[in-house]
């Protein structure tokens, strides 16, 4: 009989690998307790694999060789419990796909800047030719991409949530940008489980692979002075030797952070070998991501900023300390355990107005109503905006850059970002 590989999730990660199983010549099933849709329910049925939806049978799951767990399923769920009781291997979709697959991994994870350094890096491999695919947490299934195309290289975004599932995977280049407190709700709220999450991408590194972190990271830097790595080590930041092949004021990303981003990824691509013409070239030209500081436009002489994708404390931070006018900011949405103080310095150098967005507020009252700026208490988009919009004089920068997730008011953080985008330019 073959091997019975059972699929939780039919998302982009559980269609991706299902199809992969289901080539691999694997007894495939497919559970998903939401609903499944549309091209996801399509790809499966022209694949033949089976599924079902709006619910997990545990007689069809119970029995499974493997299970490849999507990264949303949290490992607290009580079917994942069930299934850990009783030793059912868990993996994630990347770590199933790596067996199937000789090309070189490149793989980032971080906490903030890991779209934009993966984006960087495929962009650098591209120019120069590479046969390469993107893939990860970015948004595209590894396991589909290794079932249908053929790449020496992926770039890979890893998430904590697929670090958690991966055992034997090896990366060839890993990348640790930063550690700051998020997610922390999936972590049972301690943050080293979330350190030693991101630290999983080092796993089973020799010295012919390379760990590429920033040094200055002080959670980075505190694990490296406890763990003895089999990698070979490239450090970067602003006291360790400028490998960037242009001036800091030539790079297309603005902002320190990006400057940074800029470092990992021009490493990553020395590594591999590419040409310092050809990076440096990519590095001038790179258009970025967008809902990352994403200019808008300007009205009436005020700079609308889209940040939508800050869904955390430091991505503010970041963005905060970019900011060159007095700013009114947007902030709120689902909170995930955040800890606001890290911004209380920025916010008061920074900011007249503070907007807050989301169905709970409380927290944020809580925390910034003392500081006696102008607050505004919104529940929706549209009082948020035209409220930011009247705080504003000419000459200030409206910001977007929430600090939280999207999920009470908004599908996802592109969705919140789009809507705002469009209702700035309907001013
Ligand atoms: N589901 C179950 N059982 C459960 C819970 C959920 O069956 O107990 C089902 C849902 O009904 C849904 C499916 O699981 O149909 C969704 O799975 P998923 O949440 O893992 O989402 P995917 O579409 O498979 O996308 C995932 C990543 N999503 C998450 O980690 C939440 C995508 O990252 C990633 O691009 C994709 O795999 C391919 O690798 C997104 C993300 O938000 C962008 N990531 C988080 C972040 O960046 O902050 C970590
Ligand atoms: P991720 O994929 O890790 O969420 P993104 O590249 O999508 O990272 O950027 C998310 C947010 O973090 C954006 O607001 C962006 O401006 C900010 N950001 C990007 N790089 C960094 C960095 N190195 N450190 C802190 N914040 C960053």
């Amino acid at each position: 009989m073959n091997k019975r590989i059972v699929v939780l999730g039919a998302g982009e990660s559980g269609s991706g690998a299902a199809i992969l199983a289901k080539e691999k010549g694997f007894d495939v099933f497919v559970s998903d307790c939401g609903t499944i849709s549309e091209p996801y329910r399509a790809l499966l049925n022209q694949n033949g694999v089976q599924w079902e939806d709006g619910k997990h049978s545990e007689e069809l799951i119970l029995n499974a060789n493997e299970v490849v767990k999507s990264p949303g399923i949290p490992l607290t769920a009580p079917l994942i419990q069930k299934l850990q009781a009783q030793g059912t291997p868990i993996i994630s979709e990347i770590e199933f796909a790596a067996r199937y697959t000789n090309a070189k991994m490149i793989c980032i994870t971080g906490s903030n800047g890991k779209t934009t350094t993966t984006s960087l890096i495929y962009y650098i491999l591209r120019n120069a030719g590479l046969n390469v695919g993107l893939a990860g947490n970015i948004g595209n299934s590894l396991a589909l991409q290794v079932a249908r195309e053929d790449h020496d290289y992926y770039v890979i975004e890893l998430s904590s949530f697929q670090l958690d599932n991966m055992y034997d995977f090896k990366a060839d280049i890993a990348i640790l940008l930063n550690i700051t407190p998020d997610h922390l709700d999936r972590y049972d709220f301690k943050f080293q489980n979330y350190v030693d999450a991101k630290f999983r991408i080092t796993r089973n590194q020799t010295s012919d692979d390379a760990f590429i972190y920033w040094a200055e990271d002080p959670v980075i830097d505190r694990e490296m002075k406890k763990l003895q790595l089999g990698a070979t080590l490239y450090p970067y930041g602003f006291s360790c030797p400028n490998p960037l092949p242009v001036g800091e004021d030539e790079l297309a990303l603005k902002g320190r952070h990006n400057v940074l981003n800029s470092m990992a990824a021009t490493i990553a691509a020395n590594v591999v070998g590419i040409k310092k013409e050809v990076i440096r070239e990519a590095l001038k030209t790179f258009q970025g991501v967008e809902h990352r500081l994403q200019y808008v436009a300007t009205v009436r002489g005020v700079r609308f900023i889209n940040d939508s994708k800050a869904t955390n404390v430091n991505s503010c931070w970041y963005a905060l300390e970019s900011m060159t006018t007095p700013t009114v900011l947007i902030l709120g949405g689902k909170d995930k355990g955040n800890d606001y103080s890290e911004i209380d310095d920025l916010v008061l150098k920074k900011c007249h107005t503070l907007v807050f967005m989301g169905l709970h507020n409380e927290k944020l009252h809580e925390h910034f109503d003392r500081f006696g700026l102008n607050i505004i208490d919104t529940n929706n988009l549209h009082d948020a905006i035209n409220g930011a919009y009247n705080a504003a004089k000419e000459g200030d920068t409206v910001l977007l850059s929430p600090c939280c997730a999207s999920f009470d008011l908004f599908k996802s953080y592109e969705d919140r970002g789009e809507q705002f985008m469009a209702a700035v330019r309907a001013l």
